[in-house]
């Protein structure tokens, strides 16, 4: 049964205007995760948390405050993934000997590595630790594709126990459903969950789940209540807030509405965009259109 969804808001990182890591800006926002959005977990140092960016010492330190900020409220995932293998394996061990349970990486990307490089890259990854693997599949921002018949071999590895699944290939999530009841799909595309909920996604991880989380619990409950008009309806109006956040340059914009909401979430780290004037109007739009 596939009663609980889970919702994991996949956390930002908060820069100071220097980009160095600002720490009580993060911690603000797990706190919002925590005691406002009521997530049931946090997508640790993926895309939204700007990851890619960070040095490996600034990656474990999030982990770090994460884990210490949570204190075992939520859920947590830490996505280790890296071009740099050694680096993967480091930060997977440093999340693991912390006291995450799972874990999770990107392919490795950049190069066009082979299906077996790739699978040799997950297995190195899980060697040394004892941990649970959520494979982080988004192709349109690594430009890795796995077909179903890759996933069956990925998951030759026992620990890999899911697929955070950032795709709108729903051809595909169906055919993961159907031939892996047992694996955990969360689904990644905040804006297209509404198609994903009939194919019996565990649940959803997602950078605006940061500000929508109250909204998109109640379309999954009203999903889950045999309610599809309103799932719809809930869902039009987190797409209508959606696409004005992404309009107005996403992740920046999500963090100048934290700040609306007096939540310290700082800035984006370069090659980000710092707000610029019509960037900080339209975020305060979007904060009263939704938040008043
Ligand atoms: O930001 C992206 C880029 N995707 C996120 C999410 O799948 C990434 C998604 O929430 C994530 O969870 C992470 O690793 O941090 C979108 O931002 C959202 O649907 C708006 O398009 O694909």
């Amino acid at each position: 049964a596939r009663l609980m969804k889970k919702l994991y808001a996949a956390l930002m990182t908060a820069f100071n205007d220097d980009d160095t890591l600002n720490e009580q800006g993060t911690r603000e926002m797990i706190r919002y995760n925590i005691d406002h959005n009521r997530v049931d977990g946090l997508y640790i140092g993926g895309s939204t948390g700007e990851s890619f960016m960070l040095s490996t010492e600034e990656r474990e330190r999030v982990y770090k405050i994460a884990f210490e900020e949570t204190a075992g409220a939520v859920d947590l995932i830490a996505q280790v993934g890296s071009v740099n293998l050694i680096e993967a394996k480091t930060l997977a061990k440093y999340a693991v000997d912390l006291g995450y349970k799972t874990i999770s990486a990107v392919p490795p990307f950049y190069y066009k590595f082979s299906f077996d490089q790739i699978k040799d890259y997950y297995d190195q990854i899980l060697e040394d630790v004892d941990a649970e693997m959520i494979i982080y599949s988004i192709p349109a921002l690594s430009g890795v594709s796995l077909s179903l018949d890759q996933f069956t071999k990925l998951f030759e590895n026992k620990k890999i126990v899911g697929v955070k699944y950032t795709n709108n290939d729903f051809l595909l999530l169906q055919r993961l459903r159907a031939a892996y009841p047992e694996k955990k799909l969360y689904f990644g595309t905040d804006e297209m969950l509404i198609s994903a909920l009939p194919l019996g996604i565990d649940g959803a991880i997602g950078s605006t789940f940061n500000l929508n989380a109250k909204r998109a619990r109640a379309e999954i409950t009203a999903f889950e209540s045999g309610d599809i008009k309103k799932a719809f309806e809930i869902q039009n109006v987190s797409n209508d807030f959606i696409l004005d956040l992404i309009d107005n340059d996403l992740y920046p914009t999500i963090k100048l509405v934290f700040e609306e909401l007096g939540v310290h979430a700082g800035y984006s780290k370069a090659p980000m965009s710092k707000p610029t004037p019509e960037m900080r109007e339209g975020a305060k739009r979007i904060y009263n259109k939704y938040f008043k």
